[in-house]
């Protein structure tokens, strides 16, 4: 019998933004939400969806461009603002990929092998680096690639789409070999399994855009090729910036085929193509497979390709890796992929952090106090805006540092993350965090707290705090957004003195969860208990006392009663003044809101599916006989969490997150230690390393095109 040994290595068990430590200084922690999740076994809705993945190509190198259009045509990279060695690459453009640079390396080694390389560092403020123009730049992007079928921002430049619904539609109304023009670009299209028959790329591409007596699944991925090569035209003329696609079935497809060729270049996946795209791909380049259980396949295994799992039944690998992570296995050799394209353009969560490496280490607490300050004030900023550009609001604070004991056998010890709900208002979320650090000093010096304390026996190497659990203001609900002022207000400082509603909101909202939920309250503030973050089902609170979590369930029904009355025990104490008390009494009676945080969190198990590979699909429509693969009834993270025990859900630092509260992007600016240790955790694989270089980009790369 196998051992289950990745049974109850499911991460999802407690809500919070990642601790990500900054590849040399910092990083702006964004979750969009697309992060490498751990294997969630999903059925396929359809085999005929037209999924998009849309990579930009070397995106900050771009965006640099696109101010100083000098730069164009020249090799250019952008690094990291600590000028040690050059900084540190983060991204390095086509012209300068070509004599070897990587983003590896530090500017010096890149002059080195490239001499006229132009080093652009990242804009910096507040003594860090500053992605907002990456950011906005990307929004850019977004806001044209949206206007096709649903879009989901998936990380600071990628982009899936569902386009099924424009594609069944022009299939029926204007399909490709009716269409008196196709725009050229489609035509530059890599088809996976194409025979050239002597010609042409290109010449072959029209052939199969033209074909109409091909299948209907390949129209489809005909149709979203066209569209998809027209957005990314748009993209190009509105915005200056190259892009990259997949076209395909499912989103794991599409993503494995958007970084084949690139830059500025398309490739579909054709159902037919898919079993001998997967049968030669390393296991490790795939998505989620990078880690432990990429390890385990092909140690205990021996399977190196994906193409080599399909020699395992269901049931096998369901006894070796546990029933979810088995099937998805299963799922995965056959080119199976049930997930959504969410319809979500802003990210889950906003953060702001900084390692303090080597000598940089802070080991007062007036310096930790001041980059915690520093920290919030950006994050104040970001929340106001996205407050006032996305009417949204934040519920969860956390702070996460990293830190390690001088003279101490055990520091390996990690500094535990603490939460709290979230209070508008820079001056509010300082003394927050600063408590929360207080509160996982105290924690992680342990019994040594005061000896530490008194000779600063402690030093932190990596702060950062987070907002999460973001929720929009209900449309037409004036009472909440009133709570935060009305667009002109651009201040943080103008929600400051609304601050105790926001804080209401907070407690009220889906995540406060009501009087059944345990609050550890270790002393009579506001940020001394830990993560209230819980979901009324799925969410653990971190226990005070220990790493340990224990999960939070509370009942739904009477949940507004039990919120509102604990609400107010909970808010009781912190309220200031009489005028407060009597403005929150009067806002407790406001059921609109109640109604509106209360809803949409229950723990959902769909009824048992049954799996069908593409080529199953094909057969059964055929009239063969398909092999039926029960699914589990299970719903990604919620039964990770539902059903887990308390044992499972003990874990490490970074099994303490979400995996999708990590956002890919900013995993990669992590040192690579610390990538390996989160990767480890969750097993994550950013896009398969499968990149075709060398295509020319000159047309879109010159310093005179501009289109
Ligand atoms: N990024 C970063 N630190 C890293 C990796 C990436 O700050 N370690 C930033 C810079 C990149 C952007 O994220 O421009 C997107 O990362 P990608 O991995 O998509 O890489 P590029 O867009 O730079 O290049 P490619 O064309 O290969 O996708």
């Amino acid at each position: 019998m196998f051992s289950s040994i990745f049974q109850n290595s499911i991460p999802n068990v407690v809500e919070g933004v990642v601790v990500v430590e900054g590849k040399e200084e910092e990083r702006r922690v964004e979750d969009w939400g697309e992060i490498e999740k751990m294997p969630v076994a999903r059925p396929e809705s359809s085999d005929s969806r037209v999924i998009a993945h849309i990579d930009m190509d070397c995106f900050y190198v771009q965006v640099e461009q696109r101010k100083q259009p000098t730069l164009r045509g020249h090799p250019t990279a952008v690094v990291q603002y600590n000028s040690w060695k050059g900084g540190g690459l983060i991204a390095v453009g086509y012209e300068a990929r070509k004599y070897g640079v990587k983003r590896s390396m530090r500017g010096d080694e890149a002059k080195k092998v490239c001499p006229d390389i132009q080093l652009v560092q990242v804009p910096v403020a507040r003594g860090k680096a500053d992605l907002t123009v990456y950011r906005d730049a990307g929004s850019e992007v977004v806001s044209i690639l949206s206007r096709k079928g649903r879009c989901e921002r998936a990380s600071i430049d990628e982009v899936y789409l569902d386009l099924t619904e424009v594609a069944e539609t022009m299939l029926a109304e204007n399909p490709p070999e009716r269409l008196e023009t196709i725009c050229e670009e489609a035509f530059k299209s890599h088809v996976l399994g194409l025979h050239l028959d002597g010609s042409s790329n290109q010449d072959s591409v029209k052939k199969w855009f033209y074909m109409s007596d091909a299948d209907r699944r390949d129209k489809l991925l005909a149709c979203g090729a066209l569209i998809v090569a027209e957005l990314r035209l748009e993209v190009l003329k509105e915005t200056e910036y190259t892009c990259s696609a997949g076209i395909a079935h499912n989103k794991m497809l599409a993503k494995l085929a958007s970084g084949m060729n690139k830059p500025a270049q398309q490739t579909i996946v054709p159902l037919s193509s898919v079993s001998t795209l997967l049968e030669s791909l390393p296991i490790k380049k795939m998505k989620q497979l990078g880690g432990k259980l990429g390890n385990s396949l092909q140690a205990d295994l021996c399977v190196d390709t994906v193409g080599d799992l399909l020699q395992f039944s269901e049931d096998k690998l369901q006894e070796r890796y546990g029933i979810n992570t088995g099937t998805w296995l299963w799922n995965i050799a056959r080119g199976i992929c049930g997930e959504e394209v969410e319809g979500r353009l802003l990210p889950k969560s906003h953060g702001s952090g900084k390692t303090f490496p080597g000598r940089q280490a802070l080991k007062t607490i007036s310096s930790v106090q001041k980059w915690i300050y520093e920290l919030c004030e950006e994050l104040s900023e970001r929340l106001v805006r996205d407050l006032e550009q996305n009417k949204r609001i934040a519920h969860t604070l956390t702070l996460h540092a990293s830190a390690h004991k001088l003279n101490d056998s055990e520091s390996l010890k990690k500094f535990p993350s603490k939460s709290c709900p979230l209070r508008y208002g820079i001056a509010k979320i300082q003394e927050d965090a600063l408590n929360l650090f207080h509160a996982g000093l105290r924690e992680y010096i342990g019994i040594h707290h005061a000896k530490m304390k008194q000779h600063n026996e402690w030093a932190i190497t990596g702060l950062s705090v987070s907002a999460s659990k973001i929720v929009a203001t209900p449309s037409g609900t004036h009472s909440i957004t009133k709570y935060f002022g009305n667009k002109n207000q651009t201040s943080s400082s103008a929600l400051e003195s609304n601050d105790i509603h926001t804080q209401d909101a907070a407690y009220l909202s889906s995540s406060g969860i009501g009087s059944s939920v345990e609050l550890h309250l270790s002393e009579p503030q506001i940020a001394n208990y830990e993560d209230e973050a819980s979901d009324k089902h799925d969410m653990p609170c971190f226990n005070p006392d220990g790493d340990e979590t224990e999960v939070c369930k509370a009942s739904e029904k009477g949940l507004a009663s039990k919120v509102t009355q604990s609400k107010m025990d909970f808010l009781g104490p912190v309220l200031k003044s009489e005028k407060q008390k009597r403005k929150f009494e009067k806002e407790k009676g406001n059921s609109s809101i109640l109604k509106y945080f209360a809803s949409g969190n229950s723990c959902s198990f769909p009824e048992p599916r049954h799996v069908k590979t593409f080529q199953e699909r094909g057969a059964s429509s055929s009239g063969m006989s398909v092999q039926g693969n029960q699914q589990q009834p299970m719903s990604g993270t919620t039964l990770s969490t539902c059903n887990l025990g308390q044992d499972d859900l003990r874990s490490d630092t970074w099994r303490s997150y979400k995996s999708d509260e990590i956002d890919p992007s900013v995993l990669k600016e992590l040192p690579p230690e610390i990538q390996a240790e989160v990767r480890a955790s969750f097993q994550p694989q950013k896009r398969a390393n499968i990149v075709k270089r060398g295509s020319s980009i000159d047309h879109y790369f010159s310093p005179t095109a501009n289109s």
